[in-house]
Parts: structure tokens; C-alpha cells; sequence
């Protein structure tokens, strides 16, 4: 049975023209004009571009004494329910945990995703095993991109010492480091420093996390991985500190990508001084909210790229949750949902007020994180042959968010009542139609796990001067863009 999308117009990462596209089997088989099918999904009036992919999200994950309350099944409905169609979820073993047996417990919950998803494997601590596990990782379980905590110390935090080892290992297996870029024993000193002055709210999480400590740990792991000879993905990039660090090692050829989420390019810091502590907390996520000067940056690394990637860390909490910090700012866990929303609010903040163009919104909600994570063309692409994976944008459906109508399983949205101007009206997920005329048929189990190898183009470059005990080659210069 094919199912042909007709008259709409194509929006990809670098083209906008009008044509049909004819899905079969899951793929992408024809894109041309006046193509027929055997159902037809009518796109007059809309934007025909590839689902969006959140390289960013915490479904189900132990952290801070509870789990986020969004598991695949809720998150990936709720992602899809925004024309996200494949998510990039963190896997976590604890400290002292082989690598591997993470693995066996996200496989027995990423089952019942119902749209496509594909795991970055966190390093919390540093071993032989470690080491050993990272090989098979990548080599025969598909995982090309391994996470790094440099906050949260004493529990996932990882030292300079972990981080080189770390990232030199990334670098020989063809692999990509990403960080988590917080100075940890700067923001414990801090937390500590205000618990004892009286500082217990909601607000006081965002003076223990000034704009600095992000700057400093962005700065230290680009150089790290500089010397590493490993390329480097900085995520939640959320201040100029760290913009600045990114924008100037790109400048100087470093392959080192930013990803700024849609909350912080759309909420600021006020919203932490709201006197009702329930919304203050569940806003509390790290890197904290920043001001609008903050804002204006990353809109800025959108526009000019310098900024690569628009991501949600989607990592839900409800409300009770929430409360577990109550007296004590430090216990709230740490996390807010996003996944429904990314595409609605940046479409209405970004390409509505002209910041960022419609080509500029897919290769920021999608093609160039699937070029960077190496899972392009078969996603990210409206291509022949790539996987019909697509989001029908409505600009004139327009919605009010509300967590009374939302996907997710918490009991409130950070974005309630924003009006945005634009939602899908039908979401494809390899060729199965799970928003279908605005209406959600999400089907739990659908999703299947997408391998990414190593040795993307990027890495395949450095590999070239990757021993820094010989002079630099001067062929550094001469590495090939990959556009991203
Ligand atoms: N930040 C959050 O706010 N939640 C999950 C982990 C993180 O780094
Ligand atoms: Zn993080
Ligand atoms: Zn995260
Ligand atoms: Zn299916």
C-alpha cells in the first residue's frame, strides 16, 4: 500500500519547492510533481519536511533518587505528537556498572517506543572495562557517541584525568565525546555556600550555576578533546560563556558542535523568581534558565551556524517530584519536558519572527543532527530512499499549549499557554501515520533502534592527526566540510 503526500511544499535543510512524495515500504520512493498513491495525504498549504529528531532526552532515566516520568512509551508519543520522529536517549550505568549491562536495561524499555530512537551511552566512571566496553559499544551495538558529565559531582561526574582517557578512546574508535559542560566543584562549592546562608528556594539553583561555570568547562573540554584529537558535541549550550568558546574553536577548524535547547532560546531566568515554588522548581533544570542577552546569543549561533543543533534534554519530573526539594533547592530533580513542544515554539519564536529561516529550522531540528550523529540519509532527508519519516507542518493550525491536552505524562507544561502558530497536521514514522489530520495514533512498539556507526566524516578526518606526539600535519586546514 503506498500513501502519497500531495500538494505540498517541500522544506528541507537547503531547498523549498513544490512536490509530491510517494512513501512505500517505509521509505521515501518518488518526489516529483502529480504523483498518485493509494491513500492520500492532502498537504495544500503546508510545509513537507523530515520529522524532527531530538538528539537529547531522558526517558525513564534514575537520577536525583527518583526516574523522569516520561518513559519511551509517553516520551515517544509525546514527541511524536510534535513531529518529532526518532529521539536520541541517554543511556546511564551507575559509577562502577559495565557499559553492557546498561545497554540490556534501555533495551528492555526503548520496546515500547513508538517512534524510531537510538542511544548515547554515558561515561560515569573510568576502568579497564570501561575502556573494553566502549569498543563493543560501538563496534557491535551501534552507539558512536558516549556522554560525559563534568557536574553532578559524586555521582556522575567525571574528572580531566577520565575525560582525556575518555575522549583519546573516543578518538581511536572513530567515536564521538559529547559534555555535559558545568564546572562541578565550582557549582558544589556554591550549592553548599548558599544552602548555609539561608538561600533554600528554587531560585538559588540558578546562582549556583552562573553563566562562568559553563563557560569554563566548555573551554576545558574543547581543549581536552583538541589534545585527545577527538571531534566534540557540547550539549544543552545554553550561555555566551559557552557559545563564545564553541564559536571561536570552530573558527579555528576544531570540529566541535553546540546545541542550544528550546527552553532556554525561549524562557529566561525570571521565571525562577515567580513566587509560587511549584513553578519556580519545575523549572529547575541544569544549566539553569539564563537572561535575554544569553537568549539573543544563541539565536544569533542558530542564524550564523555556529550553533548546530536545537535539542530538549527532554528529562520530565511531575510536580510531587518536584517537591522533593522543597527546603533545599539541591534535591529538586533536575529536568523539565519539552519533546511535544520543540517544534511548535521554535517555529513560532524562530522562522515567525524571521530569526531563523525555514531551511535553518530543519538542519537545526533535524538534518544536521543526523549528519553529526551519522544516521543521514536515512534520517533527516526527504530523499529517495530515505525513511519516510516526516512532519506535515500547518502554519495556520495554531495551538495553546497545555499540559491538559499534552502527550506527556507530567501534570504541567513550562510552556503553558504559549499560543504557537503553527503544528503538524500529520506525522509520519517510516511510512506509518501517527499524527493523522492533527489527530495522535501513536502505536507503542513501532519504534525500532537505529545503529550508528563510527567513522563518520568528521572523524574519519581528525584520524588523520590524531598522535599529537608527532608535529600537526599541515593538511589540518585542508579537511573537508561536512556543512554542519
Ligand atoms: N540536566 C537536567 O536538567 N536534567 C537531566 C540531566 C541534566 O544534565
Ligand atoms: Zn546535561
Ligand atoms: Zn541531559
Ligand atoms: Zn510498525
Amino acid at each position: 500500500m503506498t500513501k502519497v503526500i500531495k500538494n505540498g511544499t517541500v522544506v528541507t535543510a537547503d531547498l523549498t519547492y513544490k512536490a509530491d512524495v510517494l512513501i512505500d515500504g517505509g521509505k521515501i520512493i518518488e518526489i516529483g510533481p502529480d504523483l498518485s498513491g493509494d491513500e492520500v495525504l492532502d498537504a495544500t498549504d503546508c510545509f513537507v519536511m523530515p520529522g524532527g529528531i531530538d538528539p537529547h532526552t531522558h526517558l525513564e532515566m534514575p537520577f536525583m533518587g527518583t526516574y523522569s516520568a516520561d518513559d519511551f512509551a509517553t516520551g515517544t508519543r509525546a514527541a511524536l505528537a510534535g513531529g518529532t520522529t526518532m529521539v536520541v536517549d541517554f543511556c546511564l550505568p551507575s559509577p562502577g556498572d559495565s557499559l553492557l549491562d546498561a545497554l540490556k536495561v534501555w533495551d528492555n524499555k526503548s520496546g515500547r517506543a513508538a517512534c524510531d530512537y537510538s542511544y548515547h551511552m554515558a561515561i560515569t566512571w573510568w576502568g579497564e572495562q570501561v575502556f573494553d566496553d566502549m569498543k563493543t559499544i560501538t563496534e557491535e551495538h551501534g552507539i558512536n557517541t558516549f556522554k560525559h558529565f563534568m557536574a553532578y559531582k559524586g555521582a556522575l561526574m567525571v574528572n580531566d584525568d577520565e575525560l582525556y582517557a575518555s575522549f583519546k578512546r573516543c578518538a581511536e574508535l572513530g567515536a564521538t565525546p559529547l559534555v555535559h559542560a558545568e564546572n562541578g566543584d565550582v557549582v558544589a562549592e556554591l550549592t553548599a555556600k548558599l544552602l548555609a546562608e539561608g538561600n533554600t528556594g528554587p531560585e538559588a539553583h540558578a546562582y549556583s550555576r552562573p553563566p562562568q561555570v559553563e563557560g569554563e568547562a566548555t573551554n576545558r573540554a574543547i581543549m581536552i578533546a583538541d589534545m585527545a584529537g577527538a571531534p566534540l558535541y557540547v550539549v544543552h549550550t545554553s550561555c555566551e560563556e559557552s557559545h563564545e568558546a564553541i564559536r571561536r574553536a570552530k573558527m579555528q577548524g576544531k570540529r566541535v558542535w553546540g546545541e542550544p535547547l528550546v527552553q532556554h532560546l525561549v524562557l529566561d531566568e525570571s521565571e525562577y523568581f515567580n513566587e509560587d515554588w511549584d513553578h519556580a522548581a519545575r523549572r529547575v533544570m541544569s544549566p539553569p534558565f539564563r537572561n535575554k542577552q544569553h537568549q539573543d546569543s544563541l539565536w544569533a549561533g542558530l542564524a550564523s551556524g555556529t550553533l548546530s543543533c536545537v535539542a530538549t534534554d527532554h528529562c520530565a519530573f511531575t510536580t510531587d517530584q518536584k517537591r522533593y526539594g522543597v527546603g533545599d533547592f539541591s534535591k529538586i530533580p533536575n529536568g523539565t519536558g519539552g519533546l511535544e513542544d520543540r517544534l511548535p515554539v521554535l517555529w513560532t519564536y524562530g522562522v515567525e519572527t524571521g530569526r531563523i529561516t525555514m531551511n535553518e529550522f530543519v538542519a537545526v531540528t533535524s538534518t544536521n543532527i543526523a549528519k553529526i550523529l551519522n544516521c543521514y540519509p536515512k534520517k533527516g532527508a526527504i530523499l529517495v530512499g530515505a525513511d519516510a519519516d516526516i512532519v506535515v507542518m500547518d502554519p495556520n493550525a495554531k495551538k495553546t499549549i497545555s499540559a491538559s491536552t499534552q502527550a506527556s505524562a507530567i501534570d504541567y507544561n513550562v510552556f503553558e499557554g504559549v499560543e504557537v502558530s503553527a503544528t503538524p497536521r500529520y506525522v509520519l514514522t517510516r511510512g506509518y501515520v501517527a499524527v493523522d489530520n492533527g489527530e495522535l495514533k501513536a502505536k507503542e512498539g513501532h519504534g525500532e533502534f537505529v545503529a550508528r556507526d563510527p567513522n563518520g566524516t568528521v572523524n574519519t578526518a581528525l584520524s588523520k592527526w590524531k598522535d599529537l606526539t608527532a608535529p600537526r600535519p599541515v593538511e589540518r586546514t585542508g579537511i573537508p566540510a561536512t556543512g554542519v
